[in-house]
């Protein structure tokens, strides 16, 4: 048993997450957390808000609240929404936390002491009309490198490059739309991370085994030459700038960079919830390479944008503090989930979030969709008729009727118990066969985190029991040999009952409403590679029954009426 340390990617507070957020991130992260926790494995999965910089400043005053209350009712909209889509999150925190501000501010003081800290005075766009400086997301206007017309300060949408809001040309305030700007002094702490290249480059390249778009983009970041950052503005809601332990002289008025904060909130919502549990020093096992973390495994899961602040600020950070904090092992990074082949908009109609989406069905239809889509090779498109085929075809035809086919042939054959008697026959000797080489390859495919594969592998394990059932044919043989008919229908049902235990991961749902069929309880030990063993699981003599539909069928009027509604073919 190992221990695994999993980190999502913090959603920004402003505002509920659409699809492509969670396919990118949360729910493959998710995914992953309960089939190693299936695995018998120790995990801690955490998660948090990322509450601060310009996208809660800029949200909270679209939304007429003070920044504080904003982000306390959008926090718990969010968790709210991760809980309904069973995100199984250890924790979920906030990036605005008490425990997040100490580890901040403390980074920042062990870099200085080490001499990676320097005071710089800065040109800030200042807006005057707006009476104050714009940093970051404040101030969009054209990226000098793609020249996309939208670029926000602090990163082109388009080409991905990390941008300095200075570096945009005709620039003009996110907040007003002036473009009254000029540009103005003011000071800035700045992290070396000059200084640290070798250790990083020979960090970066030590990860051979990262899965390949995350070291892409973090070798590209590192080969573009690296920058000191600077890691303050000029903002009022956010963590503020101490030295020993006091305000910072001249930087009274001002916070540390959101991106500055917010990955230390993996750690810091990692004291949250050792707090809230009563055990101030639970967190060091899981981060301090001195109280027992060498033996943590630790995988982050991201959107591609996100894999430079993971790969060279944050470790810049870590490696920089020169203290024996853990360090990601595993980065795995997602393409976009697009809408109909462009982007997401909730301003355009195009898209749907997440309380949306639990309207409309439960979360094990989007949960299988979203996986078995996952943006991995490139970017992937939702688009609706996708999703209905992947609910139609895969969900209610090959899982939910397989399942209630047997179930139902037990309970008007058997009297509802799986039978007794008879021994496997060739069919069975090939089913094993079969099954064996698949249980091995959903499984290599879930550990490397390759999520469309191990979706694939899962839905050609169901597609295996029908076509088993289908030429077993438990109907014919009962007319005329009962025990090899109960042989089968035993078979089946112990395919039932694995169907339960491979869902887990993917549709924690529909996975106790199998197990509910079988008399099985959840959590249930993930499946060894033999297949004989595993099909032999649920003994005769147990009883069974046929519930409710599994996954009701959408129907074309359905997606009609949701194109209308959310955009569709015609409104890409
Ligand atoms: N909040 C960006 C995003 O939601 C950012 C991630 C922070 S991870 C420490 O895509
Ligand atoms: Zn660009």
């Amino acid at each position: 048993m190992s221990r695994i340390l999993i980190t999502s990617a913090l959603p920004y507070i402003n505002g509920i997450k659409h699809l492509g957020n969670l396919a990118g991130s949360m729910l493959p992260a998710d995914v992953y957390a309960r089939f190693m926790r299936a695995r018998g494995h120790e995990v801690l999965y955490i998660c948090a808000t990322d509450e601060h910089g310009t996208p809660a400043e800029l949200a909270a005053a679209k939304a007429g609240q003070d920044v504080k209350t904003y982000c306390d009712e959008q926090h718990l909209i969010q968790k709210t929404a991760g809980e309904a889509f069973g995100l199984s999150y250890d924790w979920f925190g906030r990036s605005s936390s008490e425990e997040n501000r100490h580890l901040t501010q403390a980074f920042c003081e062990a870099l200085d002491r080490n001499g990676l800290i320097e005071e710089r005075t800065d040109k800030m766009v200042y807006s005057i009309d707006d009476g104050r400086f714009l940093p970051d997301r404040y101030v969009e206007g054209t990226c000098p490198h793609c020249k996309f017309e939208k670029a926000r300060g602090d990163q082109c949408d388009n080409c991905g490059r990390l941008l300095d809001p200075t570096d945009l040309i005709n620039p003009y305030s996110a907040v007003s739309g002036s473009r009254n700007l000029e540009v103005r002094d003011t000071k800035h702490l700045y992290l070396l991370q000059t200084k640290v290249e070798p250790q990083l480059r020979a960090w970066i390249e030590s990860k051979t085994q990262w899965p390949q778009l995350a070291k892409s983009i973090a070798m590209k970041h590192l080969d573009e030459g690296l920058i000191d950052r600077g890691i303050t503005r000029d903002l009022k809601w956010g963590v503020p700038i101490t030295k020993d332990g006091k305000p910072r002289d001249g930087f009274e008025n001002k916070v540390f960079y959101v991106w500055f904060d917010a990955p230390v909130e993996y750690i810091g919502a990692t004291q949250e919830y050792f707090n809230a549990k009563g055990n101030a020093d639970g967190w060091q096992s899981w981060w301090r390479l001195d109280q027992g973390a060498v033996d943590v495994t630790y995988v982050q899961f991201m959107g591609k944008d996100n894999v430079a602040f993971h790969t060279v600020s944050f470790p810049a950070t870590i490696i920089g503090s020169n203290e024996p904090w853990k360090m990601v092992d595993t980065l795995k990074a997602f393409n976009w989930l697009n809408w109909y082949g462009g982007k997401f908009s909730t301003s355009m109609n195009r898209g749907v979030f997440m309380d949306q989406a639990l309207e409309l069905l439960p979360a094990d239809y989007w949960r299988w969709y979203l996986i078995s889509q996952s943006p991995e090779g490139s970017d992937s498109s939702f688009t609706w008729e996708q999703f209905q085929s992947a609910v139609n075809k895969d969900l209610a035809d090959v899982l939910g009727n397989f399942a209630n086919r047997i179930l139902k042939f037990t309970e008007s054959k058997f009297g509802g118990v799986v039978p007794e008697g008879g021994e496997a026959g060739p069919q069975e000797q090939k089913l094993y066969a079969d099954l064996s080489a698949l249980l091995a390859e959903a499984t290599e495919a879930f550990e490397a985190m390759e999520m469309r594969k191990a979706a694939q592998a899962v839905r050609r394990i169901w597609v295996l029991g029908n076509e088993y059932l289908q030429e077993a044919a438990p109907w014919t043989a009962f007319k005329t040999d009962v025990e090899r008919a109960g042989v089968i229908v035993r078979h089946g049902l112990n395919l039932v009952r694995l169907y339960a235990v491979l869902a887990q991961p993917l549709t924690p749902f529909a996975a106790q409403s199998i197990a509910d069929c079988v008399g099985v309880e959840l959590p249930l030990d993930w499946p060894t590679t033999d297949a004989q063993a595993e099909l032999s699981k649920l003994p005769g003599g147990a009883a069974v029954k046929s519930g409710e539909v599994l996954f009701k069928k959408i129907d074309d009027d359905m997606v009609a009426d949701w194109a209308a509604r959310f955009g569709g073919s015609d409104a890409a």
